[in-house]
């Protein structure tokens, strides 16, 4: 019987071990859904405090309680380990580790890497490979594909061991649309991985969506990601442009936004904030560049979107020069620094920019954030103020960067003596 046959029955079976490198908010769920469909699942972190979490059945990931985690330990279904030599009892690995952005703002695949020439030492015949971060197109049959064949040697990929590519598309602490419902798009290096990929995954998420390649499902991942980039970017240069006009940015896309057809919301900002909108576009942009193509909506969108803190302290700037009031030496209060509403996440944030600009022109900075009680940013820790209402009352100019639920936004409408509103927040108490 091929390796191919041998690795389907398993599946089948629910007898094939599914090891995930990377026990983050991508790994953990993907786990935890493999282990729900009846597979047994060794997660692989370099992280020792989440192993032993998860093997006490702990959860550490937002929207995944601990109970389902503890079923599945308690049920021999969920193990955790540091030790890659794991993989000797696994028929299959998810790569689910970071793909961040280096000092130079260019793709830092140093964890792909890692985990592939891990992986590389273990690999027998009827294994499958499949990356999951989001990543350029290319990198699985450019980086992974080499060291699987150069360790592994001898072994042929669609052969004895299978490799595929099937992007993420976990939004944290989202409730309607989860790993299990979201649909999974799966892209294989041959036909076999791509019916081995979409046997295993189709055992555990409701719908797999099959491309023709590993590089599509890279591209679909990024193009995804990137479309919201440039929108986004389209929304703050609406406001640039109404703002010449005399025109409510935010009055115009709602109206906009009734349109029932061809068109599709997106709201000016701060900038843009988060591990996923500011970076994975970088990453395809990068990609043209060693092709000798410059992405131009993404470099534009990318301008945009960067120089948006600084519109904002502009605007602080007017609004306290209106008061005959200087930046120096004012007090500014920022509420809400995480990258978007109701969330504590401050990867991107553009109001750490903000604050930044602000601090280099003098002004005394405060902020409140019922997620994010404090933070350390460029060597500066700030806490967030224990009182909000007298600090709103303190302040000579308040600006909102994080929208989020829970605040009491009409009254901080009332106390404060200037608002820079970047989210368009207080509009209906205007
Ligand atoms: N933003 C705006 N205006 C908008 C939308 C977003 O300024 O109209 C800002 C946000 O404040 C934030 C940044 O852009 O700073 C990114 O916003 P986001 O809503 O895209 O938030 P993310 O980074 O949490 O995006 C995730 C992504 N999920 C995955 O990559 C799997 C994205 O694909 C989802 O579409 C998005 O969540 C979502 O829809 O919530």
């Amino acid at each position: 019987m091929s390796a191919k046959q041998q690795l389907l029955q398993k599946i089948a079976a629910r007898e094939a071990r599914v090891a995930i490198i990377g026990l983050g908010y991508v790994g953990l769920p993907l786990a935890v859904v493999f282990g729900e469909a009846g597979f047994g699942v060794t997660g692989i972190d370099i992280d020792e405090r989440k192993v032993s979490q998860l093997n006490a059945g702990a959860s550490y990931i937002e929207g995944i309680p601990s109970e389902r985690v503890a079923r599945l330990v308690d049920g021999d279904l969920l193990v955790a380990t540091s030790d890659y030599g794991a993989l000797n009892d696994c028929d299959a690995v998810s790569i689910c580790v970071p793909t961040p952005l280096g000092k130079t703002r260019s793709p830092d695949i140093s964890f792909i890497v890692q985990a592939a020439e891990k992986i590389a030492r273990h690999l027998r015949p009827g294994m499958l490979v499949t990356l999951e971060s989001t990543t350029f197109p290319g990198t699985t049959t450019e980086i992974i594909l080499p060291r699987c064949e150069r360790v592994a040697g001898g072994l042929r990929v669609g052969e004895d061991f299978f490799l595929c590519f099937s992007p993420e598309r976990v939004d944290p602490g989202r409730e309607d649309w989860t790993t299990e419902n979201t649909p999974k798009v799966v892209g294989g290096v041959t036909p076999a991985c791509l019916e081995i990929a979409t046997a295993l995954y189709g055992a555990a998420i409701d719908r797999i969506v099959s491309v023709s390649s590993p590089e599509a499902a890279e591209m679909t991942k990024l193009l995804e990601n990137t479309f919201r980039a440039v929108n986004i970017g389209m929304a703050n240069e609406v406001l640039l442009i109404c703002d010449k006009l005399g025109l409510d940015a935010w009055e115009v896309i709602e109206a906009a936004a009734t349109k029932p057809f061809g068109f599709m919301k997106f709201l000016p900002g701060p900038g843009l904030g988060g591990h996923c909108i500011p970076v994975d576009p970088q990453y395809l942009s990068w990609k043209m560049r060693t092709l000798g193509y410059t992405p131009r909506f993404i470099e534009l969108a990318s301008y945009v979107n960067q120089a948006m803190p600084g519109y904002w302290v502009r605007k602080v700037q007017d609004a306290l020069n209106e008061a005959g009031k200087a930046i120096n030496g004012s007090r500014i209060l920022v509420i809400g620094v995480a990258y978007k509403r109701n969330v504590s996440d401050l990867r991107e944030a553009p109001a750490l920019d903000i604050i930044e600009l602000l601090l280099a022109r003098g002004a005394q900075i405060a902020y409140h954030d019922a997620y994010v009680p404090a933070f350390t940013h460029g060597g500066m820790t700030l806490t967030s103020e224990a009182d909000l209402m007298e600090a709103v009352r303190s302040a000579d100019c308040v600006l909102i960067a994080a929208d989020h639920a829970g605040y009491d936004w009409e009254t901080i409408h009332r106390l404060a003596h200037m608002v820079v509103d970047t989210r368009a927040t207080l509009k209906s108490f205007v």
